[in-house]
């Protein structure tokens, strides 16, 4: 069986903890998309741990995969590997020979784009990871894979096409030496060694395959999304997302398993109790005032992956209900219940106004969502708690209006939240199904 993780809105909804505490109860953990632009905390024992490519699962001890949705930066990929070797862990780490290989270029190239938009405002704020241009070029037939790095003829084939065009490209903005970055020779030597490294430790795998496997011999897979569904680039604010679909369809394609192997288990949404925003882009409950100050030191809301401080705003319930049938939630998980403990009253965005109508969900265009005024809705706020004793004693001690706040959420979207995040540590979380 599988179960499949979403983020429900804009990214940071605290996955990484969720996919922790469940990732006990299976043995493979598996990321279908993006790459090292996923930063995802998770604290074992007081100790944290920072990733940004590596399936938080590798830290307890399960077989972390990169599926072939993913775009792989084999640098992080090791850097990683090798940081949680330092601290005494022994990650067993697959990859998928059909993903894409995010190469110096891209990182170059994602840079370039956003300064290009930023001269008429319109850059997205992107992580500067390459993860836009690596599926340009996935998309556009002309990428590296996995597995072109384990065959130094193919890869030197396909070094030999892209990298020029992308050389005259970055010649054409800054005139001069593009540099190794863009250097056949020197990409072709680097990177047929990560390849070398790849196949010595094992670790190149037929995703689909290999998963369906694992699942054959009775072993339970979790899909570990990244980012969350308004950064889809299909069902997100377009053009002000990630280059890649979040959204649980994906965890079929981008992991091999077919859609109907992923819908006989659970599809967990998980929901920040609050919004944030890391990026550019519309935000319509966004908050300008001492309460985001507020939520911002309360929550550590700055990027894991680039330390940038992220906007805050009020819970979006049109996003939300958007979020739950793109991805078909059979439950939820609200996170940092903690966070808004200590405010005196809390509002969400229970609707919008658009044109004097009243709109229920997101609007299809990022300009029309951007029109929307929110219809709030406020409830009494509710003092500081003890996150161990709850978690101890469970549901009912939360407090009632904490509680309130959390079944007026489960009665708009009609899932259950099977999981409450009530501090940072994976303990701090309320399990209720
Ligand atoms: P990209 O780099 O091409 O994927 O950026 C495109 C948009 O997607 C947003 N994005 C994210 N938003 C929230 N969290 C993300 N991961 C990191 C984290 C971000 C960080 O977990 O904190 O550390 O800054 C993530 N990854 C991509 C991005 O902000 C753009 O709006
Ligand atoms: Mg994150």
């Amino acid at each position: 069986m599988t179960v499949t993780i979403v983020g429900s809105q804009l990214g940071d909804e605290g996955k990484g903890g969720v996919v922790d505490l469940f990732g006990d109860a299976v043995d493979v953990v598996a990321r279908y998309q993006g790459g090292d632009n996923a930063g995802h905390t998770v604290v074992v024992d007081g100790d944290e741990y920072k990733l940004s490519l590596v399936p938080s699962g590798a830290v307890r001890g399960k077989t972390g995969v990169l599926g072939n949705g993913c775009v792989v930066n084999p640098e992080t990929l090791f850097d990683e590997i090798d940081t949680l070797r330092d601290r005494g862990l022994d990650p067993d780490v697959r990859v998928a020979r059909r993903a894409h290989v995010i190469l110096p270029y891209h990182r170059v190239l994602d840079g370039i784009e956003e300064e290009a938009k930023s001269e008429s405002d319109q850059e997205i704020g992107t992580t500067g990871r390459g993860i836009g241009p690596t599926y340009e070029d996935k998309a556009g037939r002309r990428g590296v894979r996995i597995g072109d790095l384990l065959d130094p003829e193919v890869l030197r084939e396909r070094l030999e096409y892209a990298v020029p065009q992308k050389r005259a490209l970055y010649e054409d903005v800054y005139g001069g030496d593009a540099g190794e970055a863009f250097d056949v020779d020197a990409l072709f030597e680097q990177y047929r060694e990560f390849g070398e490294r790849i196949r010595e430790e094992g670790m190149d795998v037929n995703a689909g395959e290999y998963l369906a496997d694992r699942i054959a011999d009775g072993d339970e897979v979790m899909l570990e999304g990244a980012q969350g569904t308004s950064l889809d680039v299909d069902h997100g604010n377009y053009p002000f997302v990630t280059s890649s679909n979040p959204t649980a369809g994906y965890a079929a394609t981008g992991s091999g398993l077919g859609p109907t192997t992923i819908g006989q288990g659970e599809v967990v949404g998980i929901v920040k109790a609050y919004l944030s925003r890391v990026g550019s882009g519309p935000m319509p409950t966004e908050l300008h005032n001492e309460t985001a100050e507020y939520i911002r030191d309360e929550g550590g809301e700055y990027g894991t992956v680039t330390g940038r401080p992220r906007r805050v705003g009020w819970l979006d319930i049109p996003m939300l209900r958007h979020a739950t049938r793109a991805n078909g939630f059979t439950g939820i998980a609200i996170n940092h219940l903690d966070v808004l403990a200590g405010i005196d009253e809390i509002s969400v965005g229970h609707a919008y106004e658009l044109d004097g109508e009243r709109v229920e969900t997101l609007p299809a265009t990022t300009e029309r969502w951007a029109d929307c005024e929110p219809v709030l809705r406020t409830f009494d706020g509710w003092p500081e708690f003890d996150p161990a004793d709850v978690a101890a004693e469970g549901y009912d001690a939360l407090p009632a209006e904490a509680r309130a706040y959390v079944e007026y959420v489960e009665d708009e979207l009609g899932v259950e939240a099977y999981a409450l995040g009530v501090g940072p540590g994976r303990e701090e979380t309320v399990v209720r199904y």
